[in-house]
């Protein structure tokens, strides 16, 4: 899983400190007391911005203060309240506490919000402590601190397009030129040995995210090569994409294999839409067809990660299915951001 850290020191406002204060007024002898009391400190909170995709500004700025509150004043008056701070972060931002590790909470719809840090109390005027036998009370409440900590934020994305294909079909090189993630390339099997994530950015801030996956091999669901345990991180992509490398001698028995491999894995994968991505095209020279049958595809495209043939179409047609199924899983947002266990590259 793709996550995007940043730890964050916290700060709620001051509360102010109550007054001491007697009335004064002309022809009003011992004219009670009438210390406000102050104002309540300004709390920091995150709130989930939609508009948001990374947590890169929290990285250049650490320290958030949120505003300190005015001190009570004579005549009653109460101090002002301090001023909110809130910080936006992007939808499925994790919060912990830096110290404890304690998980603080989630922010997983536009317009959730997670009080990071309260403000401190205003403290009592001595107008509060007045009591039938204390009418002259000298006593006055200073504001209480805001409570500080330090926060660990962690972006966790998920992957609205799942690469599926045999080892060395290419799913890293294409993640390593579609997006700014550098999985690592090699010609030999196995090389991703856990998932990559990258974000393809199209024109107009079109945006999705896309999870390289390692090789399935015959019998994978059976444990062979790196098994499937891996599969349960697509298991909520949006459409996966298939990919068959133009130079596999049996384009059709590479790609029965892969269907078989999944579904033998999980029946649940078998309703997730799929695509065929024909990779490494630039390996024939002539444009040679493809006899490739795949009911149930919506779309077979024909790529090449190096000379970027066929690329800007087949992401094009990514985005637009990705965000088909975003509007039909109405409220699927929900969805977007499941608990998963801890997965570290
Ligand atoms: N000519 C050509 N070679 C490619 C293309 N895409 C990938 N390759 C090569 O194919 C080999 C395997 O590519 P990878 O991207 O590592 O394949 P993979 O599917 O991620 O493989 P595993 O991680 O082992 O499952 C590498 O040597 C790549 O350079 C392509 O579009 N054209
Ligand atoms: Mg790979």
């Amino acid at each position: 899983m793709f996550v995007d850290q940043a730890t964050i020191h916290v700060k709620g406002g001051a509360g102010g400190a109550g007054a001491m204060a007697f009335r004064r007024e002309k022809g009003v002898p011992f004219g009670g007391p009438s210390g406000g009391d102050g104002g309540e400190g300004g709390d920091v909170v995150l709130a989930a911005d939609p508009q948001l995709h990374t947590l890169l500004d929290y990285s250049y700025r650490q320290h958030y203060k949120a505003g300190r509150a005015g001190h009570g004043e004579g005549s009653n008056r109460h101090g002002a309240d301090g001023e909110e701070l809130v910080l936006p972060v992007p939808l499925g931002t994790v919060v912990k506490d830096a110290e404890t590790g304690e998980r603080l909470g989630e922010l997983l719809e536009a317009g959730d919000r997670l009080v990071a840090a309260r403000g401190g109390r205003g403290g009592r005027g001595n107008a509060a402590f007045a009591t039938a036998t204390r009418q002259a009370p000298r006593h006055w409440e200073p504001g209480e601190w805001g409570e500080e900590r330090s926060l660990v934020l962690e972006l966790k994305l998920i992957a609205d397009v799942g690469l599926v294909g045999e080892p060395n079909a290419g799913k890293s090189t294409l993640l390593a030129a579609v997006s700014a993630a550098r999985p690592k390339v090699a010609a030999y099997p196995f090389t991703t040995l856990e998932p990559n994530l990258g974000v393809v950015q199209l024109s107009d801030a079109r945006r999705f995210v896309v999870a390289d996956i390692p090789g399935l091999i015959e019998g994978a669901h059976e444990g062979k090569g790196l098994g499937t345990q891996f599969l349960r991180h697509i298991e909520r992509t949006r459409t996966l994409a298939m990919l068959i490398p133009i130079d596999a001698g049996d384009l059709q028995g590479a790609y029965d294999l892969l269907r078989h491999e999944l579904l033998s894995h999980d029946a649940a994968l078998a309703g997730i839409p799929f695509c065929v991505l024909i990779t490494k095209v630039d390996l024939v020279p002539v444009p040679r067809k493809v006899e490739l049958e795949a009911p149930g595809a919506w779309g077979v495209f024909r790529i090449s990660s190096v000379t970027h043939e066929g690329l800007p179409d087949a992401l094009e047609a990514l985005w637009a299915r990705v965000a088909e199924e975003k509007d039909d899983r109405n409220g699927g947002d929900e969805e977007r951001f499941p608990e998963l266990e801890e997965w570290t590259p």
